[in-house]
């Protein structure tokens, strides 16, 4: 190495505190912190293209999971900066937080919680290399594990502009994995994509034979975002709503448009970065929603007397994109995921205002249809809130009019308590028989569970199966929900292995994800694991839940064994469904979770909804993954 001076000391210090603890700069070395090096990355190059500069932007996954992104902007400059005396880029490169120090006037739009730049996915690599394109030169310049390794090289001239950056995770970093995932990167591009509107991204995975290349560019934005998310649904207008403007730098878009189902779809994003939490400018919206259409309902005669529209009434069947863009946003919440900036309430409130009541004017055909609908929605509150107090009235200590099926357990410790949802009596009694009463419990279910994909809640509610439901979990439903008074930690579906096990389990997923999704968020949702076969010689049993298991273990076995294939639970005694599916020393729980709200929002409404179109052109692409299929 060649003679630092003290500044360069202090450069190398920064990226070994990343090096030594790098969660605190990417948030985890797992699957989400091995992607995140690409959002870096990306996420410099749609600043580059927000600014004006660039149009395109091509992401490469190459073999040995080695990522090229480029971009047809200005490329990083290449001039000796005065305070380290390194070329602005490798400045950028090797020093953490670089990029505002210097030049307070650009700001970034792009990245979220933890944008950090590229300096850390330089560190986190094994090697790393860019490649610019300025002025009428080509430069490159390698390190390894954020350290220089060749000086800034002019190496030709060109009249093309631009930034490459080409790196390699470092597997001692990554030891989890550092695979990526084509489908991950490929919907977070669309969605970058559908964020910036004008933008050509360009994605191609090269580790196949046959490389997979995808485009996408959208001029229309989130207008477009908003008719894909509603495209599998029944539309109640044309035309999506679209107003944008900025005020105090802050930028805002909005696009909202109505279905004619029953769930509100709003999704807040600050600086392309969704905020699963809300925060600020989702309150912005739904406030100023609430007041226009009370405010156009009062003043077009379309209510009656005494009637006005909650909040939620305004949201039944909504679709809506809120996108803010600003300088420094405040974060709060669990996850950091809410945006904390008050000012952004009232420049939203503002913006949607204008462009919600001039839209509403020009468009009086969409506005009544808009405003019935919430009317509906309120008039069907105010009946299902009525039949629940009679209801309770009824039967105070029961609350549903018949006897629940639930075989309770004896802790009343929610985080010891195990719930298995099991399909139909006889399995269920053979899990009560063999269950461990003393924290499992056991709720059978009869008939086929209503599908609330296509059901208000008044009607979900007269349904008995998710009465029980509801009264075994007891955190209550709709705007009586509460996490805190669930009875159980552990809510395991325990279906059969087969299509009408699948299905069942579908639609206890849609009520859970529609109605009760903080469970799933919470990671108390799980599916139990029955084997498929059993093999037995003799005294000597065994189980596999797979064919390939099967085929392993009947090696072992030998030629004699005899192997049955359970075609439902119920055909296992109890002491074989404890000790293959219930026993926490030897059971197998898948747990659900939720990656991406968005994209689960959309398979739901495609496989559960009334549109048939899409559900068999997905049924078709998505045939080869199907495993064990009953015929
Ligand atoms: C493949 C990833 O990182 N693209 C980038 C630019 C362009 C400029 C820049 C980047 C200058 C002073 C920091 C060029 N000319 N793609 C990318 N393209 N960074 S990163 O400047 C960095 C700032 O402080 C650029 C004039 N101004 C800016």
């Amino acid at each position: 190495m060649q003679n630092y001076d003290s500044r360069n000391i202090q450069i190398l210090e920064g990226l070994e505190a990343v090096k030594k603890r790098p969660g605190m700069y990417i948030g985890s070395t797992g699957p989400r912190g091995l992607h995140h090096l690409v959002w870096e990355i990306v996420d410099n190059a749609v600043d580059e293209a927000l600014a004006g500069y660039a149009d395109t932007i091509t992401i490469d996954i190459m073999e040995e999971d080695i990522v090229r992104v480029q971009d047809n902007g200005r490329g990083i400059p290449v001039d000796t900066h005065p305070k380290t005396n390194l070329p602005a880029v490798e400045t950028i490169l090797t020093t953490l937080h670089a990029g505002g120090k210097f030049d307070n006037q650009s700001y970034k739009v792009s990245g979220g919680l933890h944008g950090v730049g590229a300096s850390v996915v330089n560190a986190l690599s094994e090697w790393f290399e860019v490649d610019i394109y300025r002025e009428g030169h080509r430069y490159k310049q390698r390190y390894e594990r954020g350290i220089t390794v060749t000086p800034l090289e002019n190496y030709g001239d060109t009249d093309l502009t631009g930034t490459i950056i080409t790196f390699k995770a470092d597997t001692k970093v990554f030891t989890e994995t550092s695979v990526y995932d084509f489908e991950t990167i490929r919907l977070r591009i669309q969605q970058m994509a559908f964020l910036n509107k004008g933008i050509t991204f360009h994605i191609n995975d090269h580790r196949l034979t046959d490389p997979i290349r995808k485009t996408y560019l959208y001029e229309g934005g989130i207008k477009e975002y908003v008719e894909y998310l509603n495209k599998n649904k029944e539309l109640l207008h044309k035309n999506v709503i679209y107003t944008e403007g900025e005020q105090e730098e802050i930028i805002v878009e909005i696009a909202m448009q109505y279905n004619d189902s029953f769930s509100q779809n709003i999704f807040p994003f600050t600086n392309n970065i969704h905020n699963l939490e809300g925060g600020t400018h989702e309150e912005g919206f739904k406030m100023t929603l609430t007041r226009i259409l009370n405010t156009y309902g009062k003043t077009h005669n379309i209510f009656k007397k005494d009637e006005s529209l909650l909040g939620e009434d305004t949201r039944e069947g909504l679709t809506a994109i809120i996108s803010v863009k600003h300088p420094d946003p405040q974060f709060e919440g669990q996850t950091k995921s809410k945006l904390g900036s008050t000012e952004v309430r009232k420049v939203v409130a503002q913006i949607l205002s204008d462009g919600l009541d001039r839209y509403l004017l020009e468009n009086p055909a969409d506005a009544k249809i808009i405003i019935e609908k919430a009317l509906l929605a309120s008039r069907a509150r105010i009946a299902a809130k009525k039949a629940r107090e009679a209801t309770r009235r009824k039967s105070p200590l029961d609350g549903l009019g018949f006897a629940s099926k639930l075989a309770d357990c004896r802790t009343k410790d929610p985080r010891r308590a195990e719930l298995y949802i099991v399909e139909g009596d006889s399995a269920g009694g053979s899990a009560k028989q063999g269950r461990d009463s003393e924290f499992q419990a056991i709720l059978p279910l009869r008939g086929k569970v209503l599908n609330v994909e296509k059901a208000r809640l008044d009607k979900i509610l007269g349904n008995k199966e998710i009465l029980s439901l509801i009264q075994a979990f007891g955190c209550g439903i709709g705007d009586e929900f509460n996490i805190t008074d669930v009875r159980y930690h552990k809510i395991v579906i325990m279906t059969d292995a087969d299509v009408d096990g699948a299905h069942i389990r579908t639609l206890l997923l849609t009520f859970l994800f529609r109605h009760m999704k903080p469970l799933i968020e919470k990671g108390y949702v799980y599916i139990a694991q029955p084997p498929l076969y059993k093999i037995q010689q003799g005294k000597r049993i065994d189980y596999a839940f797979t064919e390939k298991e099967l085929t392993e273990k009947l090696d072992d076995f030998g030629q004699r064994a005899q192997i049955q294939r359970y075609k439902g639970l119920g055909e296992m005694n109890p002491d074989q469904l404890w000790e293959t599916t219930m026993d926490p020393n030897e059971r197998t729980l898948l747990k659900v979770s939720l990656e991406d709200a968005m994209e689960a929002d959309r398979i739901f409404s495609m496989l559960m909804g009334d549109d048939v179109a899409p559900r068999k052109d997905f049924i078709q692409e998505n045939a080869i993954y199907v495993q064990n299929l009953d015929v």
